[in-house]
C-alpha cells in the first residue's frame, strides 16, 4: 500500500518574512528532519505514555505539540536489526541484518541515501551499532559498538577520538554543533541523533546520582511470573532476580573486593568504573559507597534481594532517562531559538521497548508487549496534534520521511508511509495487523527464535528452531500476556484466522529463512 506520490511538503506560503527571517520565496524549502532515537527507552518511562515512574517534560513536549502514537511497534526487538529496519524500510530478512552479530551491508538502499540524493544534508551522531561504517551521510560521528557512558570514544567520519564527559551530553553537544556550524544552511537537513542511553548498564550522569532516592517504585504485578504455559519465557536469561549482575549492572564494585558474582560480568563492571576520571570517581563513590556498605550489612537473599535489585535498577535507569530528557530539552530550545522549530519535523523514538520488571525481566527481544512496542512521538509543523492509534511499525519511518521530502518511495520498501496519519487524515485501508520476527538464538539472554502476528486485540506467536511452540493472547482480557490461549476451545476461530493472517503476511513480505 505504498503511496507512490511525488507530493512535496510545502509550508503555507507566507506573504511576508516569517518568524525566522525567511522571505516568501524561500518558504517552499523542504522540511528538515530531526530523528531522535534512544536505546532501550521503554514507553513506560515516558510520562506522555505512563505517569507511574518519571516525568519527562521535554520528550512529552514533542507529543503535546504534535502527535503521540499509541500503537507503535518494532519489527525485530533488538538494536542493530531495528536500526537496519528503520534505515531500509524493510523487514530483517530483506535488509540482511537479522541479529546483532551481523554486519550491515552499507551498499544497500537506505532512506538517508535517497534524501541525500534529493538535496538533503544528512548526518548521524551517536550510537550506530551496525558494524560497518555509516554510508549515505555527509557527516557521521558515531560510537564504536555499544559505546561507553563515561569518556566515550567516537568515530568522527572515520577518525577515532576520545571525548571527556558523559555520553548523552556529548552526543547532544555534537548534534548542536553540527546544526549550528557543521551543515550547509542552504539545504534541508536530516539529522539522526542516536543516544546510547539508557542502554545497559544504566550509568547515570554524576549530576543525576540519587535524584530519585526518596521514591520506592511499585513492583509490577507479574514480577514473580512463573511462566506457566510459556516454555520460551520460562527459559530466558534476562531475569532481574537471577541474571542481573550486582557489580556490572548494579554498581556494587566494593573497594574491599569482597563482593563477587558468577555471571562472568564482574570484571567488566569494574572496568566501566575505571574509565572515569578522578573527579568523576569521587562523585560516583560518594553516592554508591554508602549504598554498597548498606547492601553488605543487610546480607539479603531470595525475594528481598530481588526487590532490592529491582529498586536499584529503576533508580539507575530513571536517572539516566532524566539526563536524556534534559538533553532533548536543550535541542528543542536550540531549535526554537534558531527559528528551526517551524520547519523541522521532530521524531522521538527508541530502537525498541524494554522491560521494567514486568515478567521479572530487564532487556527486550520478545514479541510480548513491553519490548514489541516502542515509544513514538512526532511534532510536525502544521500536522496532527493528539493521539494516533493506528498500528505503525519502524519499517514505516523510511517511506514516511521520503514522502515528506517529496521523494518517490521505491517499490521494494515494505513499510508504509504514515504521513497521511500525521496530517490528520484517516486512510481507508490502513493495515490491520503487524508482522514480527526475532532471530538471535542461541544468544545472550537466551530468547528463542520466534515470529508472529499482532492485530489490535490478538497476538499469535510461534517459537521455533529447537522448540515448536505457539502462543495466543487476547490482550483486551489479558494485557500482561500471562494466559496462553493457544488451543483454547473458545478461541478456535480466532486462532484459525490468526494462522491465516500470519501466513498471508509471510507471503506478502516474502519471508524466507536467511
Ligand atoms: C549487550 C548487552 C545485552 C543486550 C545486548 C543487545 N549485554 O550485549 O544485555 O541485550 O547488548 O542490546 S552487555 O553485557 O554488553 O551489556 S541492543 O539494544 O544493543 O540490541
Ligand atoms: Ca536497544
Amino acid at each position: 500500500m505504498n503511496m507512490k506520490t511525488q507530493w512535496v511538503y510545502l509550508l503555507p506560503l507566507l506573504p511576508f518574512a516569517s518568524a525566522y527571517g525567511q522571505t516568501a520565496g524561500e518558504t517552499d524549502k523542504k522540511m528538515n528532519i530531526l530523528y531522535i532515537m534512544s536505546d532501550d527507552h521503554s514507553y513506560q518511562t515516558i510520562s506522555a505514555y505512563d505517569q507511574r515512574y518519571i516525568q519527562t517534560p521535554n520528550i512529552d513536549r514533542i507529543g503535546k505539540e504534535g502527535a503521540i502514537f499509541t500503537n507503535s511497534f518494532v519489527a525485530n526487538s533488538i538494536s542493530g536489526p531495528s536500526r537496519a529496519c528503520m534505515l531500509t524500510g524493510k523487514h530483517s530478512h530483506k535488509n540482511g541484518f537479522i541479529d546483532n552479530r551481523h554486519t550491515f551491508d552499507g551498499d544497500q538502499q537506505t532512506y538517508p541515501k535517497l534524501l541525500k540524493a534529493a538535496g538533503y544534508q544528512t548526518a548521524v551522531i551517536g550510537k550506530w551499532h551496525l558494524t560497518s561504517d555509516p554510508t549515505g551521510f555527509d557527516y557521521w560521528n558515531v560510537l564504536p559498538g555499544q559505546g561507553d557512558y563515561y569518556n566515550p570514544f567516537f568515530i568522527d567520519n572515520g577518525e577515532r577520538k576520545q571525548i571527556e564527559g558523559y555520553v548523552t551530553n556529548i552526543t547532544t553537544d555534537l548534534a548542536l554543533k553540527w546544526l549550528e556550524n557543521g551543515r550547509n544552511q542552504e539545504q534541508p537537513f536530516c539529522l539522526l541523533l542516536h543516544h546510547k542511553a539508557p542502554h545497559r548498564t544504566w550509568m547515570p550522569d554524576t549530576c543525576d546520582l540519587g535524584i530519585f532516592d526518596a521514591i520506592t517504585y511499585p513492583l509490577p504485578g507479574n514480577f514473580y511470573d512463573t511462566y506457566e504455559g510459556r516454555p520460551a519465557a520460562a527459559q530466558q536469561e534476562m531475569s532481574i532476580m537471577n541474571d542481573m549482575d550486582l557489580i556490572y549492572d548494579l554498581k556494587m564494585a566494593d573497594k574491599e573486593n569482597e563482593i563477587h558474582t558468577s555471571t562472568g560480568l564482574e570484571s567488566f563492571g569494574r572496568s566501566l568504573y575505571n574509565r572515569m576520571t578522578p573527579a568523576q570517581k569521587e562523585k560516583w563513590d560518594s553516592y554508591y559507597n554508602p549504598i554498597i556498605r548498606d547492601f553488605k550489612e543487610r546480607n539479603l537473599s531470595g525475594k528481598e534481594l530481588a526487590e532490592w535489585k529491582y529498586q536499584r535498577y529503576m533508580h539507575d535507569y530513571l536517572s539516566v532517562i532524566h539526563s536524556v530528557d534534559r538533553n532533548i530539552g536543550r535541542v528543542l530550545d536550540y531549535l526554537e531559538e534558531s527559528g528551526l522549530l517551524e520547519n523541522t519535523i521532530i521524531v522521538y523514538t527508541s530502537d525498541q521497548g524494554f522491560y521494567m520488571g514486568e515478567h521479572g525481566w530487564f532487556d527486550k527481544r520478545f514479541m510480548y508487549e513491553e519490548s514489541f512496542r516502542t515509544p513514538l512521538l512526532i511534532r510536525m509543523p502544521g500536522g496532527k496534534k493528539g493521539e494516533i492509534s493506528e498500528l505503525v511499525q519502524n519499517i514505516d519511518y523510511a517511506p514516511t520521511f521520503l514522502e515528506l521530502a517529496g521523494v518517490s518511495i521505491p517499490e521494494d520498501i515494505q513499510g508504509e508511509s504514515f504521513l497521511p496519519l500525521l496530517k490528520g487524515q484517516k486512510p481507508s485501508a490502513w493495515r490491520s495487523s503487524l508482522y514480527y520476527h526475532f532471530y538471535e538464538y542461541p544468544g545472550e539472554h537466551a530468547v528463542k527464535k520466534h515470529y508472529g502476528v499482532r492485530t489490535d486485540r490478538y497476538k499469535l506467536m510461534h517459537f521455533y528452531d529447537d522448540i515448536d511452540w505457539w502462543e495466543l493472547y487476547d490482550m483486551e482480557k489479558d494485557a500482561s500476556e500471562m494466559n496462553n490461549l493457544y488451543n483454547h476451545p473458545a478461541y478456535k476461530e480466532i486462532q484459525a484466522e490468526l494462522h491465516k493472517e500470519v501466513k498471508r503476511l509471510r507471503i506478502q513480505y516474502n519471508v524466507y529463512e536467511p
